[in-house]
C-alpha cells in the first residue's frame, strides 16, 4: 500500500507546476472573463480550480483507459448523497503540491487559506452516510481499486443553517449559485428515465409471453462527472451525478395545442427531480418525489454501467464478472427490480438466468436499525409510478417465499414476517427486505451494528441465508481527516515517524513509545493548542463569542436527533452551572462545551433541543460566579468544512447514543485520530475503538445494548432515577420549570416530558448518573495535562483500524471480489 505514498515522479514536473502561475491567470481571462489585475478572491479561487483540475484530466483519461485495457472489474457505488465538502485542499493535498501552490498563491498576493474559504461545500448529503460514500471513493481510487461513485446533483443540497433568537432557521443552499469549477457537465450525454405509463404483455417471435412498459412519461437524464484524484494522483476515478432534463418531447401535445404555459410547467415538474436534497437523515418521508429521486438515480445509472459493459462484451451473462453495484442503504435498492427488468424486457432473458445475474451483482450496507428509517412504499404508490417494477417486486417475492415455506414448512409468521410485501396497515413494499433478497451480502457498519442485524432486525434472514449477512467496519480517509485538516498533527507525525502513514494508517502505532517522551509529548500538547487558537478564532468571527484555548474543549457535532443524545451532554453541563452556583469557589475544571449539528426541518423535538442549548448557554456564559471557567456554544451550520476546524481541536469527543442505536458513527473516528479522548457508550463502532485504544485511554459509561433491550422488555421507570438523584432532579425541574426560559416557562416542556412522562425512550436517565461520572473521571485527568497528553497520543496512535483503505480493501476482497489494479 505504501505504493501510493510515493509521488511517481517528480511533482513540479508532472503538474507543470512552474506554468501554475500563468495559467491561473490565463483562466482569470479565458474562463472567467476577469481583469487578471482585479484582486477578487472568489476570481482567484476559481482561476486556481480550474487550473488545478485541468492538470487532472490527462491522468484521469490515462486511469479510464488503463481500466478499459485490463478489462478490470468495476465497482459502482450507488447513493443517494455523497458529502465531499470543499474540493480543492483535497486536490492539492492527493496531488502532493499544497506548499507548492501557497508560494505560487502568495506570490499572486494571496494566502492559500484565504482561496479556500472563497469555496462552498458541496452538501450533497445529510450526514455520515454521504460522507461515509465520499471516504470510500478516496479510498478506492487511491488504492487503485476500480470504481465510480454514482449519485444525484442536487441543485440545493443539505439546507444552511442560522440561529435566530436561539431557533434553527433552514435557507436554501444554493451552492453552485456562482457556478462550480469542479463539474465536467456531459451535454451531449442524456439518457431517457421513464416514469408511470403501464406494463403491457405480448409474444415474441418465439411465442413467449414478454413484457413492455409502456405510455410512460419520460425525463432525461444529464451526467456531470467530478473528478476523484487518488493518493498520489497515479490513479483518477470520478463521481458521476445526474441531473434532470426535460425530454424534448415532453408534453409536445401541450405545445401544439398552445398551450404554452402548461408544457412549460411539465417541463419544470420534471426538471425539479433533482432539484433538492431531502433534509431527513434516518426518517422515511415518503413522498412521491424521492421514489422519483431513487428510481431517476438507478435508472440512469444502469444505463451508463450497460453501455460501458457493452462495449468490451457481447453477452450480459458474465455481468457479475465485470460489475460489482453497492447499494449505498436501501435507497438505490429499486436497481434490483430495474435490472430484472432491463435483463428480461429489454436483453430478453429468462427470469432463473437474469436472477442469477442479479444476485451476483448487487450487494448492500445497511446504515441503521431504527424503525423510522427503514424505507417502505406504499404498494399503490410504487405500482402507479413504476408498475413493470412493482410486478417483478411480487414475482421476487413469490419466489422467494417458496424458498422459505420449504425450508420452514407451516411457520406461516416467518413468511408474514419475511415478505417484501407487508400486508398490516395497507400494503407496502418492505425495500430493506427487497435488497437482502436481491443481494449476494448485507453489511453492517460495526461489529455491534452487524451482531444486531443477525441476531435483531434480519434475525430471520440470517437463519435462512447463514453466511450472507457480514460485517464492515466504517472507516474515514487519513488524508481529509488528518493530513489536510490538521497541518499542525501531521507535520509532527510524519517528522517523527515518516510519512507512510497517511496510505499506511497501521503506521501510526509508531507512537506509541513517543508517548512517553516528554519532548514528543510537549510538541503534541503545542499542536493540539495551535488548533485550539484557531478554532478559537471562527467561534468568535461566527457567533461573536470568545473562548479560552487553555479550557479542555468538550465537543459534540453530529445531527440533532434524540438518540444521538444531546439533552444528556446538555443535561451534564446544567449539573455543572448548578455545582458551581452552590460553591463558586469551587476547584473545577475549565471547560468549553461546544455543539454543533443540524436537526431535520420537520423534527420538533430536536428543533428545541438546538433552543435548549442556546438559552443554557445565554445562562451560563452570562453568569458572574461561572467567571469563564464553563462556556458554552452552539455553532451554526455544521458541514464538512466547519468539521474540518472542529476536529482537530478537540479535547474530548462526545459519543453518548443510547446503546444499540448508533450503527457505527464516524464522527467518533475523526476525532480520536486527531488526539480526541473519547467518553462514550459502547455503541456502535466506540466498542471497536475502545479494543483499539485500550479500556484505559477512554472513558466509557452506561448501559450497554443488550441491557436496553432487556429494560425496555421489562419495563422501564424513568421516573426511580428523578426521585432517587437530587442533582439529577434539579436539572429536570430546572428544564421543566422555565428556569432557562423566563419569558416563556413551558418552552421547555415537551423536553421534559419526554423523559419524566413519555418513557424517555432513549434513557437518559438512566445513563444520567453513570455519564456524570464518567465526565468527573475527564475533569481529574485533564487536570494531570501529562497523563492526558499520553493518552491523547495512545488514541492517535491506535486508529489505524479506522481508515476508510482498510474498509474498501475488505469490501473490494470479500464483496466485490476486485483486487488493486497493477497487482
Ligand atoms: O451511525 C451512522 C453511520 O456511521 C448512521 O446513523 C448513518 O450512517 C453512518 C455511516 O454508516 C446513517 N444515515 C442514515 N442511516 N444511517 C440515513 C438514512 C436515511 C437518510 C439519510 C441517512
Amino acid at each position: 500500500m505504501s505504493r501510493v505514498c510515493k509521488m511517481s515522479k517528480n511533482v513540479r514536473e508532472v503538474f507543470r507546476l512552474d506554468e501554475l502561475k500563468d495559467d491561473i491567470r490565463r483562466n482569470m481571462v479565458a474562463l472567467l472573463g476577469n481583469d487578471p489585475r482585479s484582486k477578487r478572491k472568489f476570481s482567484y479561487y476559481n482561476a486556481l480550480a480550474y487550473s488545478v483540475r485541468e492538470r487532472l484530466v490527462d491522468l484521469w483519461m490515462r486511469t479510464q483507459s488503463d481500466y478499459y485495457d485490463s478489462m478490470a472489474k468495476r465497482v459502482y457505488y450507488l447513493s443517494m448523497e455523497f458529502l465531499p465538502g470543499r474540493f480543492l485542499m483535497n486536490y492539492l493535498t492527493n496531488m502532493g503540491i499544497v506548499d507548492e501552490c501557497r508560494e505560487i498563491v502568495a506570490e499572486l498576493g494571496f494566502s492559500l487559506e484565504e482561496l479556500e474559504e472563497e469555496e462552498w461545500d458541496a452538501g450533497l448529503g445529510n450526514g455520515g452516510l454521504g460522507r461515509l460514500a465520499s471516504c470510500y471513493l478516496d479510498s478506492m481510487v487511491s488504492q487503485n481499486i476500480p470504481g465510480y461513485g454514482y449519485g444525484i446533483l442536487y441543485d440545493y443540497g443539505i439546507f444552511y443553517q442560522s440561529i435566530v433568537n436561539g431557533n434553527q432557521e433552514e435557507r436554501c443552499d444554493n451552492w453552485r449559485r456562482h457556478g462550480c469549477p469542479w463539474e465536467i457537465t456531459r451535454l451531449d450525454t442524456l439518457y431517457e428515465v421513464k416514469f408511470y405509463g403501464r406494463s403491457e404483455t405480448y409474444y415474441d417471435s418465439d411465442g413467449n409471453v414478454r413484457f413492455r412498459w409502456v405510455d410512460t412519461e419520460n425525463v432525461m437524464a444529464m451526467p456531470c462527472d467530478i473528478l476523484i484524484p487518488g493518493y498520489g494522483c497515479s490513479h483518477v476515478s470520478n463521481m458521476r451525478l445526474w441531473t434532470a432534463q426535460s425530454s424534448r418531447e415532453f408534453n409536445l401535445s401541450d405545445f401544439n395545442r398552445g398551450d404554452y404555459i402548461g408544457a412549460m410547467h411539465g417541463k419544470v415538474m420534471s426538471e425539479n427531480i433533482t432539484k433538492v436534497l431531502y433534509p431527513n437523515d434516518q426518517f422515511l418521508q415518503g413522498m412521491e418525489l424521492r421514489l422519483k429521486q431513487q428510481y431517476f438515480l438507478v435508472s440512469a445509472t444502469f444505463q451508463d454501467i450497460l453501455r460501458r459493459y457493452l462495449k468490451q462484451h457481447t453477452s450480459l451473462a458474465a455481468l457479475p464478472e465485470a460489475v460489482a453495484v453497492q447499494l449505498n442503504d436501501t435507497h438505490p435498492a429499486i436497481a434490483i427490480p430495474e435490472l430484472m427488468r432491463l435483463l428480461m424486457d429489454v436483453y430478453g432473458m429468462g427470469w432463473d438466468v437474469a436472477w442469477d445475474i442479479c444476485t451476483r451483482t448487487f450487494a448492500y450496507t445497511n446504515h441503521t436499525v431504527l424503525p423510522e428509517a427503514l424505507e417502505t412504499w406504499p404498494v399503490d404508490l410504487l405500482g402507479r409510478l413504476l408498475p413493470r417494477h412493482m410486478q417483478i417486486i411480487y414475482e421476487i417475492n413469490r419466489r422467494f417465499l417458496e424458498g422459505v415455506a420449504a425450508t420452514f414448512p407451516g411457520d406461516t409468521e416467518r413468511l408474514s414476517r419475511m415478505s417484501v410485501i407487508q400486508e398490516e396497515g395497507g400494503q407496502r413494499v418492505r425495500m430493506a427486505n427487497l435488497a437482502i433478497v436481491g443481494s449476494h451480502t448485507v453489511n453492517g457498519v460495526a461489529a455491534l451494528h452487524s451482531n444486531i442485524l443477525q441476531t435483531g432486525l434480519f434475525r430471520d434472514f440470517h437463519e435462512y441465508y447463514p453466511r450472507k449477512i457480514r460485517n464492515v467496519t466504517n472507516g474515514v480517509t487519513p488524508r481529509r481527516w488528518l493530513m489536510q485538516c490538521n497541518p499542525a498533527l501531521s507535520r509532527l507525525i510524519t517528522q517523527s515517524i515518516g510519512p507512510e502513514w497517511c496510505c499506511n494508517l497501521e503506521k501510526l502505532r509508531e507512537l506509541v513509545p513517543l508517548a512517553e517522551d516528554s519532548a514528543f509529548r510537549d510538541a503534541w500538547a503545542r499542536a493540539k493548542l495551535e488548533n485550539k487558537r484557531l478554532l478559537s478564532r471562527y467561534v468568535l468571527r461566527k457567533v461573536q463569542m470568545g473562548i479560552n484555548p487553555n479550557t479542555l474543549f468538550d465537543m459534540q457535532f453530529k445531527r440533532m436527533h434524540e438518540y444521538k443524545r444531546q439533552l444528556l451532554n446538555v443535561m451534564h453541563v446544567i449539573s455543572l452551572f448548578n455545582r458551581i452556583k452552590d460553591n463558586p469557589s469551587a476547584d473545577i475544571t475549565p471547560r468549553t462545551v461546544l455543539f454543533g449539528g443540524k436537526a431535520a426541518p420537520g423534527y420538533y423535538q430536536a428543533k428545541l433541543i438546538i433552543r435548549l442549548i442556546n438559552e443554557v448557554a445565554r445562562v451560563v456564559n452570562a453568569d458572574a460566579d461561572v467567571a469563564g471557567r464553563l462556556r458554552v456554544a452552539f455553532l451554526p451550520n455544521y458541514c464538512i468544512s466547519q468539521a474540518e476546524k472542529v476536529v482537530p481541536a478537540a479535547d474530548l469527543s462526545e459519543q453518548i447514543s443510547t446503546a444499540g442505536m448508533e450503527a457505527s458513527g464516524t464522527g467518533n473516528m475523526k476525532f480520536a485520530l486527531n488526539g480526541a479522548l473519547t467518553i462514550g457508550t459502547l455503541d456502535g463502532a466506540n466498542v471497536e475503538i475502545m479494543e483499539e485504544v485500550g479500556a484505559e485511554n477512554i472513558f466509557i459509561f452506561g448501559l450497554k445494548a443488550h441491557e436496553v433491550a432487556e429494560k425496555r422488555r421489562s419495563g422501564y421507570n424513568p421516573r426511580e432515577f428523578y426521585e432517587n438523584d437530587a442533582e439529577l432532579r434539579r436539572v429536570m425541574d430546572m428544564i421543566g420549570s422555565g428556569f432557562f426560559s423566563p419569558d416563556e416557562r413551558g418552552l421547555f416542556s415537551p423536553v421534559y416530558d419526554s423523559l419524566m412522562h413519555h418513557g424517555d425512550y432513549y434513557m437518559l436517565m438512566a445513563d444520567y448518573r453513570p455519564y456524570m461520572e464518567a465526565q468527573a473521571a475527564v475533569d481529574a485527568l485533564y487536570l494531570d495535562q501529562d497523563q492526558w497528553v499520553r493518552k491523547s497520543i495512545l488514541n492517535a496512535a491506535n486508529m489505524g483500524k479506522f481508515s476508510s483503505d482498510r474498509s474498501v480493501m475488505e469490501y473490494a476482497r470479500g464483496i466485490w471480489h476486485v483486487e488493486p489494479l497493477g497487482k
